[in-house]
């Protein structure tokens, strides 16, 4: 599984951008942080190290998923299709996929680090010779980074976003997310897409504070990040990894909560920290299969069919644009 909200590139404007998020986000009555901040180099690895973890049943499910279901997918993709990737992963999942497929037409893999899109690329041309890639770099989220598609002839595109990336962003969010999608395909184009599902909450809470503290790592090193990067003072030791499951908004909340009455300096600025007070800095949202049906027709797709594992734990949806 791979970091899709990646936030790694180029330098000067990003810091910009960077400080003034933080100071907007702590700024309000409720403290958040934009997740995608999560995943510079260090959170980057440490999500990785999140994926192999025991607790975090998430990435081996949805891999034994697509081993177990690949010669349907690739039946219901057909042939001659277009894979579109928005937020490249390690390839693993696309490569088996690309693999599987009947004559596909290629490749085009999108994100926001140079460095990601290069070894995605290398790894393919590698591994699958005969298969032509496109990539681009940039945010998936901006339209302006689909554009090159539409110079591509193909019979079909299929967008393929693993991952339970979509349960990142909040559900308006992600409405707007599947019709930029739909937008870019035509009717009867596919999308393939991988969605948790709402279970036990001991389970989930426990995929979220897992046991090795490896989310807790993860989770501070967005504090490390901006000591690092904005000049600020913030002490680790005075916060502490939250992560519960809300069962109404049906999501884990990823938090940090300050442990006493405290000021931080962040360039220069205050920003005052109550006893108890936390900083949200990830949703995690989970769904049924009815649920996500219906957010992908507002989204602009028909849902065709979906493969569960046997403990209904996680599933792929394969939708039609319309
Ligand atoms: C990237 N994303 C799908 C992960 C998730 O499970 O929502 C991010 C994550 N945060 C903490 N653990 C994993």
């Amino acid at each position: 599984m791979r970091a899709a909200l990646s936030s790694v590139p180029g330098k000067q404007q990003q810091g910009s951008e960077f400080l003034r998020d933080v100071l907007e986000g702590l700024g309000g009555k409720t403290k958040t942080l934009p997740c995608k901040y999560l995943y510079d180099e260090v959170g980057s690895r440490l999500f990785e190290e999140i994926c192999a973890a025991e607790d975090y049943y998430l990435t081996r499910t949805e891999t034994d998923l697509f081993t177990k279901n690949l010669g349907d997918i690739a039946r219901e993709i057909g042939s001659g299709a277009l894979l579109i990737e928005p937020g490249a992963g390690n390839c693993e999942k696309i490569e088996m996929l690309i693999a599987e497929l009947n004559a596909p037409r290629g490749y085009y893999p999108m994100d926001i680090s140079p460095e990601i899109l290069q070894a995605a690329e290398a790894r393919i041309k590698c591994h699958l010779p005969g298969i032509q890639v496109w990539s681009e770099v940039g945010d998936f989220t901006q339209p302006a980074v689909w554009d090159k598609l539409s110079t591509i002839p193909s019979r079909k595109r299929v967008v393929f976003f693993p991952g339970s990336t979509i349960g990142n962003f909040e559900p308006q969010k992600s409405v707007q997310l599947l019709e930029l999608f739909a937008a870019n395909l035509g009717a009867g184009d596919g999308l393939l897409i991988c969605t948790d599902l709402v279970k036990d909450s001991v389970v989930l809470e426990r995929a979220y504070h897992d046991s090795a503290h490896v989310t807790e790592r993860f989770n501070k090193n967005l504090l490390c990040r901006i000591n690092r990067e904005l000049d600020a003072n913030f002490d680790l030791s005075l916060f502490a990894h939250r992560a519960f499951y809300h069962p109404l908004r049906q999501r884990v909340e990823m938090h940090l909560v300050s442990l006493r009455r405290h000021d931080v300096s962040i360039a220069g600025i205050r920003v005052e920290f109550a006893e108890g007070e936390t900083i949200h800095t990830e949703s995690c949202h989970k769904y049924t299969i009815n649920g996500f049906n219906a957010l992908l027709s507002k989204g602009g797709f028909k849902p065709i069919r979906h493969w569960k594992d046997a403990s209904e734990s996680y599933a792929i949806h394969y939708a039609q644009a319309i």
